[in-house]
């Protein structure tokens, strides 16, 4: 009877290491997720000649686009459209040089404009897409 005792204890200890190891293995496979989905992505928008370009700007969710001012005249980037702004979402002024980025975190069409001039190329958008 002690044998039979001993036998059972000892197969109790085999099934909880092998529910830790089960465990370790989850783990640290949800960590190498998290360090894939944390790798830095930019992109640049130039506004020249009062064109915005690349336009559409294509990217994966997550990544944070920059736009940059390179005519002697300002600009603004003003989330909307000229009928609809949407100033809470994101709105900036830019000095000639001068350069303002967001971070698109979630996925879908983002238009954008110029309220400072009303030209077809001082529109422009961001397509966000989900992973
Ligand atoms: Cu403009």
């Amino acid at each position: 009877m002690r044998s039979t005792s001993a036998r059972r204890r000892h197969s109790g200890t085999a099934v909880i290491a092998l529910l830790l190891v089960a465990g370790l293995a989850a783990c640290s496979a949800d960590s190498t997720d998290e360090r894939d989905a944390e790798l830095p992505s930019t992109e640049t928008v130039t506004i020249q000649t009062f064109i915005y370009s690349p336009d559409p700007l294509t990217v994966p969710v997550g990544t944070t686009v920059v736009f940059e001012n390179l005519d002697s005249t300002s600009h603004t980037v003003t989330a909307g459209t000229r009928e609809l702004a949407d100033t809470d979402l994101f709105d900036a002024d830019l000095e000639p040089g001068e350069t303002t980025e967001w971070t698109f975190d979630e996925p879908g069409t983002y238009d954008y404009f110029c309220v400072l001039h009303s030209g077809p190329g001082m529109t422009g958008q961001v397509i966000v897409e989900a992973d």
